[in-house]
């Protein structure tokens, strides 16, 4: 951690700045054919941002919705866990379906949202899950109930139960969605985005635990769904510092260079900005100040 403080010292904020730019220069490895097929075109929510195909998720009952197995999605590493996020971008009205029928088949527990549905007027995300305590919604073959809602300060989290049309199965899941951050921008405040960090972490472990034999030997349980708009520069700035964390709360040590680098390998373009890439620093040396 004081060699941390010391490469930022020295480094300063524009030197940091430039080790995002090597990162950003460093050609792609991989490729989009599937992403940038005319057929998927509007299954993106932005053409120039793709997902690789070596890390892309596949739908696996392609005929469910009648449909190929093709998602914006990306299947990430975490700290010592092979799979441990699926990044994607904010789902879109004809790719609701989709986005469920992953969640299902993934096994999904929990759902990280980094944005809000409209910001400064424009549309990031569609509203992809009910609402209101209560009401019901189907998105095509799965049949999603907004069980409960609770309001934090920076984040809101919503109890989801999920169902199968003519299945018998049921499965609660946990929707959290932080509240406190722009897209290109840092959030307001390290500590919130920490503190909700923590609480995701807490929430993906104790869903794991009450579902019990299924995930035994597989610690971390299935992957956390991260998403923002682009699912890429929010939502690789969680990642970023989710790992990081982690790997200091393990061994003492972390390299944000090289886990962004490795991530940018699984999620292309994760973190969109030098600024998202200096707040990793800041909210960790913050973090750990106090
Ligand atoms: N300590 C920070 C702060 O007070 O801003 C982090 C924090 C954020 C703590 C939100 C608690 C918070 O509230 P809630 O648990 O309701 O999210
Ligand atoms: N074409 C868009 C743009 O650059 O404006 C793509 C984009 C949108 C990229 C949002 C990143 C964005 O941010 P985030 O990944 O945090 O939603």
């Amino acid at each position: 951690l004081a060699q941390l403080r010391e490469h930022v010292s020295t480094k300063g904020r524009r030197g940091v700045y430039e080790e995002y730019e090597e990162l950003r220069n460093e050609q792609p490895e991989g490729t989009c054919t599937v992403s940038l097929a005319p057929a998927h075109r509007d299954r993106n929510r932005y053409g120039d941002v793709p997902c690789l195909d070596q890390t892309r998720v596949k739908l696996k009952r392609a005929n469910w919705h009648n449909r190929s197995d093709y998602i914006n999605a990306s299947f990430m590493d975490g700290y010592l866990q092979k799979n441990a996020y699926i990044g994607t971008q904010g789902p879109m009205e004809n790719t609701f379906q989709d986005f469920w029928q992953m969640v299902w088949e993934q096994n999904v527990l929990v759902i990280v949202m980094t944005t809000r549905v409209e910001e400064g007027g424009y549309r990031k995300c569609g509203q992809y899950w009910p609402l209101s305590s209560g009401s019901e919604e189907s998105y095509g073959a799965v049949i999603v109930t907004n069980k409960a809602t609770d309001n934090h300060r920076h984040y809101r989290q919503t109890t989801l139960e999920l169902k199968i049309r003519q299945g018998r199965e049921k499965r609660q899941i946990s929707h959290m969605q932080f509240l406190s951050w722009p897209d290109f921008g840092v959030p307001s405040s390290a500590a919130a985005l920490i503190h909700f960090r923590n609480a995701v972490k807490k929430e993906q472990r104790r869903l794991v635990n009450e579902i019990g034999n299924q995930w035994k030997g597989h610690s971390g349980g299935p992957p956390i769904i991260v998403h923002c708009s682009a699912g890429i520069g929010r939502t690789g700035t969680f990642c970023t510092l989710d790992i990081c964390l982690s790997q200091i709360e393990d061994v003492g040590t972390l390299n944000i260079q090289q886990t962004v680098r490795q991530m940018r390998k699984q999620r292309a373009l994760s973190i969109q900005t030098p600024e998202q890439y200096y707040f990793c620093y800041l909210a960790i040396l913050e973090h750990f100040a106090s």
